[in-house]
């Protein structure tokens, strides 16, 4: 090795040795490595010796450097270790001392509830869509056959805008949204937030969440409607379920049914909860009216499909017994402690 390489790493060395410390190793690494160390002002220098020596002065001198590097970091984790042993040692640390508390929330009970409806209908086949909050008033009513002049406009006390858009009242919106995007077949589920104004109640807000479902295929019949819902009030409330299904009236389904269940609280004997029926009515539903597959751009004569339309806030207060809708928002953590999965 060139003499002056040689000395350069034993006065390293020596450098090194002495260091006990972080702050006296940056030293040692600045005197040595930094922009004017010893081995830094050696490297510039070489263009300045005779040409024959260079290449094997620059290549000693990049290999020392290396050396310099690793020796540098070998001993900086030595003396981290040491400091932290010392700490340890002087009695900083006491593992009896009661921990930091750790500051945690919890998910929504409407955004838990959602996130495990997802996981039940896209276990079977379902995707996750979502759909605007402001809605044309074409998808919100007239394509679902909800003409201006038709009686179950007045049970939407709606949300209207100044250009003549509206806060959507459900999310059966959706559905021909849907439709028109991907055709058929189609399966979907639209959880979200629907808008109406009336007057809050304890089972009445002016702004709630539904979650849509929408499965659009060949044959399709109220078989596979109530299949996928008994799956799905099993899966949610975690016990065997029966179903019954009662005529309902929706524009945008033929035929249109009101979903009952068993009642949870009783299991169907009566009870103050069910008013003694056995049944908890728990979400309309129905076989997709031709004039919606039409509106969204599928065939009717070939395609058929089932629709539903949860109401989150409903299913949740089933599930625990939850006797005031108002509690959802009205932001009292006494409330929401008492849902502390996420
Ligand atoms: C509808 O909104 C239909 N779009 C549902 C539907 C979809 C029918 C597909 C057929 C096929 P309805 O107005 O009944 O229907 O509302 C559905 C559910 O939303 C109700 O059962 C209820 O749980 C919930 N809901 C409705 N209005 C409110 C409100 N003001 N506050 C809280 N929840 C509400």
């Amino acid at each position: 090795m060139d003499p002056r390489l040689a000395a350069l790493r034993d006065r390293f060395d020596e450098a090194l040795s002495e260091a006990s410390d972080l702050e006296a190793l940056k030293a040692v690494e600045s005197g040595f490595l930094g922009k004017r160390g010893a081995l830094t002002l050696e490297l510039r220098g070489v263009s300045k010796l005779p040409p024959e020596e260079r290449p094997a002065f620059g290549k000693a001198a990049n290999v020392l450097k290396g050396e310099m590097q690793e020796a540098l970091e070998r001993r900086r984790r030595e003396l981290e270790r040491a400091a932290l042993e010392a700490r340890l040692e002087g009695g900083a640390f006491d593992p009896t001392e009661p921990g930091i508390e750790v500051l945690s929330g919890n998910l929504h009970p409407i955004t838990q509830i959602t996130h495990e409806l997802v996981d039940v209908f896209t276990g079977m086949g379902f995707s996750w869509l979502d759909g605007p909050e402001v809605e044309l008033e074409w998808y919100n009513f007239d394509a679902l056959g909800i003409p201006k002049d038709h009686p179950a406009r007045e049970s939407h006390d709606t949300f209207w805008l100044e250009d003549g858009n509206c806060l959507r009242t459900h999310t059966s919106p959706v559905q021909v949204r849907a439709m028109e995007r991907f055709g058929a077949p189609l399966a979907v589920v639209v959880p979200g937030r629907c808008f109406r104004n009336e007057a809050v109640d304890a089972s009445h807000e002016h702004t709630f969440y539904q979650m849509e479902g929408l499965c659009v295929d060949r044959d399709i019949s109220v078989a596979h409607l109530i299949f996928s819902m008994k799956t799905c009030l099993r899966e949610i409330l975690h016990r065997e379920v029966e179903v019954r299904l009662r005529p309902g009236y929706f524009p945008f389904v033929e035929p249109g049914f009101e979903l009952d269940v068993n009642c949870p609280f009783c299991g169907g004997a009566g009870c103050k909860v069910c008013k003694q029926s056995g049944w908890i009515e728990m979400l309309p539903c129905g076989m997709v009216h031709p004039r919606v597959l039409r509106a969204g751009g599928i065939d009717p004569e070939a395609w058929t499909g089932f629709a539903f339309g949860l109401g989150l806030q409903r299913l949740v207060m089933v599930r625990y017994g939850i006797h005031d809708i108002r509690d959802f928002t009205g932001g009292d953590l006494r409330f929401l402690r008492q849902f502390p999965r996420n």
